[in-house]
C-alpha cells in the first residue's frame, strides 16, 4: 500500500485546525511551529509509508522517554544539541564575532548551585580509588588576550566510573563532588584541583541506549570535562575539553569534541605539596578566551531545565 495522502485538502485542513494556525487564541509562535513540525511528520509517514504499527511505536517511545528522564539525552545524542551549536557557530561567524574559544554542546548533567571560591579550587569531595589527581589551570582572558577578572568558571565531571555526581545511579557521590566554580582575580587565573574522568556511557536499559542500539549506535562519550565561563563584560561561554588520548575522540556518541579544545595533559610530580593525593599528578592547562556583548547584550544565555541544588 503506498497511497499519498499529504497533499490532499482534508490533510491541509487537519494540519491547519489541529495546530490552529488561523486561530487567535494561544501563541502565534507555538501555533506556526506545531504546525511545521505536524506537518514534517505527516509529510513523512506519507513519504516512508510508515505503518500504524510503526507510528505506536514512537508514540509508545515518547512516553517511555519522558518516563526515563532522559528527552535532554537523546537530544544529545541525535545530534540536536550539535546542531544548534552549528547554527551559532554560522550566526557568530555572520556576525564577525571571531577569537573566542570554541563553545561545545552543555549536556544534560550540569547542577547549578555550587559554592564559588576564589581563583582555586578542590572538588574532588569523594575518594575515588581508580583515578588519579588533575590540576586543570588557565587564564579568563577576552578577545585581546587580557586577563579578565571577575570572570566565573564552573566546571562539571564524571568519576572514575563515569557517573557524575547528583545523578550517580549507584549513589557513590556527595552533592557537588567534581563540580566547582572559582572566580578570576586581576591576573584572570583560575585552578581546578581533581581527579582524572573517564567517559560516560548511556544508561543501559535506558530509552536513548534503546533506540541507539535499534540504530546500531553507541552511548559512549570520551572522557572531557565542562565549563561554564562567565564575566559581566563578555558572553557566557558554553564548553568542554577532551582528555587527550581517550579512543573516543572522535567517536563521540553526542558530537561534542572540537579540534581547539583537546589540550596536551602533562605528567608532572610535586603533588604533595599542592595536597594531592599523591605527588605524582596530571596537569592540563587550558585557557579560555571569551568574546564581548553584543549591543551591550549576551546572546549566548540558553534558557533550559537545569537541576539546582543549595549547596
Ligand atoms: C554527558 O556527560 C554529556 O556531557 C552529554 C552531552 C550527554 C550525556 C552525558
Ligand atoms: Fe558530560
Amino acid at each position: 500500500m503506498s497511497v499519498k495522502v499529504f497533499q490532499t485538502e482534508e490533510v491541509q485542513n487537519l494540519l491547519k485546525v489541529a495546530a490552529n494556525l488561523e486561530g487567535e487564541k494561544g501563541h502565534a509562535r507555538a501555533r506556526a511551529i506545531t504546525h511545521r513540525l505536524l506537518s514534517d511528520l505527516f509529510k513523512a509517514i506519507d513519504d516512508l509509508d510508515m505503518t500504524p504499527d510503526e507510528v505506536w511505536a514512537g508514540v509508545n517511545y515518547l512516553n517511555r522517554l519522558g518516563q526515563d528522564g532522559e528527552a535532554a539525552l537523546l537530544a544529545a545524542g541525535l545530534g540536536l544539541e550539535k546542531f544548534l551549536d552549528i547554527r551559532m557557530d554560522a550566526a557568530d561567524r555572520a556576525a564577525h564575532i571571531d577569537g573566542g574559544t570554541p563553545r561545545t554542546i552543555e549536556g544534560p548533567l550540569y547542577v547549578a548551585g555550587a559554592v564559588v571560591r576564589d581563583g582555586i579550587s578542590r572538588i574532588d569531595l569523594n575518594e575515588d580509588d581508580d583515578a588519579g589527581p588533575l590540576v586543570i589551570r588557565g587564564t579568563v582572558t577576552g578577545q585581546d588576550g587580557k586577563p579578565v577578572a571577575d570572570a566565573m568558571i564552573e566546571c562539571w565531571h564524571a568519576n572514575s566510573k563515569g557517573f557524575y555526581s547528583h545523578f550517580d545511579p549507584t549513589g557513590a557521590q556527595s552533592e557537588f563532588n567534581l563540580r566547582g566554580a572559582v572566580k578570576t582575580g586581576a591576573d584572570g587565573k583560575y585552578e581546578f584541583h581533581t581527579l582524572m574522568p573517564v567517559g560516560y556511557g548511556c544508561p543501559p536499559q535506558g530509552s536513548t541506549q534503546q533506540l541507539l542500539n535499534v540504530l546500531g549506535r553507541h552511548g559512549d562519550r570520551p572522557a572531557h570535562v565542562h565549563f561554564f565561563v562567565t564575566s559581566d563584560k563578555h558572553r557566557k561561554l558554553t564548553t568542554q575539553i577532551n582528555i587527550e588520548g581517550d579512543p573516543l575522540i572522535w567517536d563521540d556518541f553526542a558530537y561534542a569534541t572540537r579540534e581547539d579544545l583537546i589540550p596536551p595533559v602533562v605528567a608532572r610530580t610535586g603533588g604533595k605539596a599542592l595536597e594531592l593525593k599523591t605527588d605524582a599528578y596530571k596537569e592540563i592547562e587550558f585557557d579560555f578566551r571569551l568574546t564581548p556583548l553584543v549591543q551591550g547584550k549576551d546572546n549566548q544565555i540558553v534558557h533550559r531545565l537545569r537541576a539546582v541544588v543549595e549547596a
